[in-house]
């Protein structure tokens, strides 16, 4: 993981360069003090505040029949020295007509204020329209230089992964406890899901994409789209595998800044129930935020690896078969009696 000394804070020397040099520390300091905020928006049950209740083991309320989350809830993380980091659970689209007219208005709130937004879809749907409508209802309503900010923050994210088949879901068990991870054939699907979403929320907006992230060390390398400054590494249009692919090919010494950019653009698969790919996300969405939230947030990072935990006695209820012998009037199986 980066560390903040690691990027290059541009210009050295006397002078002129010595003041240019204090300008980016003062502009720098400015910034890694600003709070940050990130929002997870979507239909109604898609699981978003099952998500970060994972996330952060908040305890804020999950509908499991009717829509709960009523008014965006705010859950504070806090940094180094008073740093703040907070996530904004959104009220989920769908639910009526006249609902959605005041959520859509919290959403371009929020889509204008916070520094990343995740918008999940439910990753067992292939329908895509009413988001869409959606989506671009608040990119419509805004100026193109606006409807580039917004789709900058944006990172898509596929929920309940475990609901897709085919079987079998993995489980990697270590001790008393272990990681969920799909099988060859529920993967690969997995992986077209995302490249379908991608296909419809991103590549169609590539005039409108740019991908940035932080860069440790030199970075030098520039073209028509790519770009470096202080602050970091810049893309215009849609970083998507083929593009990601020629560059880390050409220039390998940057494969790291090329796939954060990447993981930008990339539509994410994750469960809340099977805790599966929340490492990803959480470092996906840190990095997104810059070199401040790296810093001032790495206890987070460090504890990262430990999200995708599951206790072995709670994943063995899972996807539990019982078999009931109707004959004999007696249970022949039961899967979570199995010694292990
Ligand atoms: N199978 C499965 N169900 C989930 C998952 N996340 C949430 N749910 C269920 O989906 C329903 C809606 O969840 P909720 O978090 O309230 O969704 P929200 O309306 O988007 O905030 C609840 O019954 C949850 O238990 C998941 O990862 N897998
Ligand atoms: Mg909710």
């Amino acid at each position: 993981m980066a560390k903040i000394e690691d990027f290059s804070v541009g210009p050295t020397g006397d002078g002129p360069r010595r003041k240019a040099r204090e300008n980016v520390r003062r502009e720098r300091s400015a910034e890694s003090d600003k709070p940050l905020s990130v929002a997870i928006m979507g239909q109604t049950g898609v699981g978003k505040t099952s998500l970060l209740n994972c996330l952060f083991g908040t305890d804020l309320a999950v509908g499991h029949v009717r829509p709960v989350t009523r008014r965006p809830e705010p859950v504070s993380i806090p940094g180094t020295s008073g740093h703040m980091l907070t996530f904004w659970d959104m009220p989920g689209i769908g639910e009526s007509g006249a609902a959605d007219e005041t959520y859509l208005a919290m959403y371009l709130e929020r889509l204008i204020q916070c520094d990343v937004v995740i918008w999940a879809f439910h990753a067992d749907s292939r329908s895509t329209v009413y988001d869409e409508r959606c989506l671009n209802g608040l990119l419509n309503s805004v100026a193109v230089e606006t409807r580039r900010l917004i789709m900058s923050k944006l990172t898509f994210v596929l929920t309940k992964a475990d609901t897709l088949t085919p079987p079998p879901w993995i489980f990697d068990m270590r001790g008393k406890q272990g990681t969920f991870g799909p099988g060859g054939a529920l993967l690969r699907r997995l992986e077209e899901k995302a490249a379908y979403y991608e296909s419809v929320f991103l590549e169609p907006r590539a005039d409108i994409l740019r991908t940035s992230t932080y860069c440790t060390g030199e970075f030098t390398v520039s073209d028509e789209r790519l770009g470096f400054d202080r602050r970091g590494v810049h893309y215009r249009g849609h970083f998507s595998q083929q593009v990601c692919d020629a560059y880390s090919e050409r220039y390998p010494a940057h494969k790291e800044v090329f796939s954060r950019l990447r993981d930008n653009h990339r539509v994410l698969p994750c469960s809340a129930l099977f805790r599966f790919n929340l490492t990803r996300l959480m470092t996906g969405v840190v990095n997104r935020l810059g070199p401040a939230a790296v810093f001032h947030f790495r206890r987070l990072l460090q504890e990262v690896d430990e999200l995708t935990g599951v206790p072995v006695d709670t994943a063995r209820t899972y996807g539990n078969m019982m078999i009931w012998d109707g004959e004999r009037g007696t249970k022949a199986f039961d899967l979570t009696e199995l010694p292990l």
